[in-house]
């Protein structure tokens, strides 16, 4: 009861919730499932703004509860909309999902495309025009980052990838309720899909097909599917094209949103030292709330 009270009074008390990210970010995705699943008003805004950018560089997601400051931190962020924290040791094995990311730049043109057909939902169309050509500058920062990332050692593939869902495919067979937090799903459900819909949103096939037909996972495409009904009319989903029940893929760009992306990434190619100078010097801000 003091639980309802409680999440009742954080939703009346938040008028509207401006997010800034990238819809393949994992924990972008898992702050607006958390906003959805809250039924609580939000904007997506591709780009960071200029305060934010000087404060804590393309660092995403980043949210702002009514006026109040930039917070960032998809946990944090999930607790200011009244969601529990997540345990040390769940926070460990999330992040193991995750696991395989950092083969999304193997294409680097599927990368980028899978960047361009993020659709943008700003009224304006100069407004939608102006963020699709800087939408490139994140894509390039990403680019970079990942490919520093498997240059130092960073990128190492387990012997196989469905070991880093055995955690979670026990503690199904452990848990009452349909979800990792019982009746309804909770900050682990929404972290955890956050990531499905990563993996699914520009796929590494090995990594996918693994949770798809690896039979040491059944319950784990129980609960994915679970997710997709509950979250059926969610605008962002990617999974719903690899599991059942299928469901919409997120929607796409337009063509003219496009045009302005792929101007963008051409412009910024021919500026490349420029573009990377920005991305270096953005990769070290130090990384702060407002
Ligand atoms: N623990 C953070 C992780 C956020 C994070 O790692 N975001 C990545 C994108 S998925 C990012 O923006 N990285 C940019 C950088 O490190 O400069 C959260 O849950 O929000």
């Amino acid at each position: 009861m003091l639980v309802f009270s409680y999440s009742n009074m954080i939703k009346k008390s938040t008028d509207h919730v401006s997010v800034y990210g990238a819809l393949h970010s994992p924990w972008l995705q898992a702050v607006l499932l958390g906003l959805h699943e809250k039924g609580i008003s939000h904007s997506l805004q591709p780009i960071p703004s200029l305060r934010l950018l000087i404060n804590s560089g393309v660092m995403m997601p980043a949210a702002k509860i009514n006026h109040g400051p930039w917070q960032l931190d998809s946990e944090e962020i999930l607790k200011s909309l009244g969601f529990e924290g997540i345990n040390e040791d769940d926070k460990r094995s999330i992040d193991r999902t995750w696991n395989g990311v950092l083969h999304r730049v193997d294409s680097p043109l599927e990368f980028f495309r899978g960047f361009s057909l993020n659709r943008d939902s700003h009224p304006s169309f100069l407004v939608r025009t102006l963020r699709s050509f800087l939408r490139s500058f994140i894509t390039y920062y990403f680019f970079t980052l990942i490919c520093f990332l498997i240059f130092t050692g960073k990128r190492n593939d387990p012997d196989n990838f469905v070991d880093q869902f055995l955690p979670w495919e026990r503690r199904l067979t452990e848990t009452d309720g349909p979800f990792f937090g019982g009746e309804s799903p909770n900050a682990v459900d929404l972290q955890l899909f956050g990531i499905v819909q990563c993996h699914c949103s520009i796929p590494h096939t090995p990594l996918v097909g693994a949770i798809q037909s690896d039979p040491a996972l059944p319950q784990y495409r129980k609960w994915i599917a679970r997710m997709q009904e509950h979250f059926d009319d969610y605008a962002h989903m990617y999974s719903g094209a690899y599991f059942e029940p299928s469901t919409p893929v997120a929607q796409r760009s337009s063509l003219s949103e496009r045009a302005a992306y792929w101007f963008g990434a051409l412009s910024m190619f021919l500026l490349l030292p420029i573009t990377l100078i920005t991305i270096f010097f953005l990769a070290l801000l130090p990384k702060r709330d407002m």
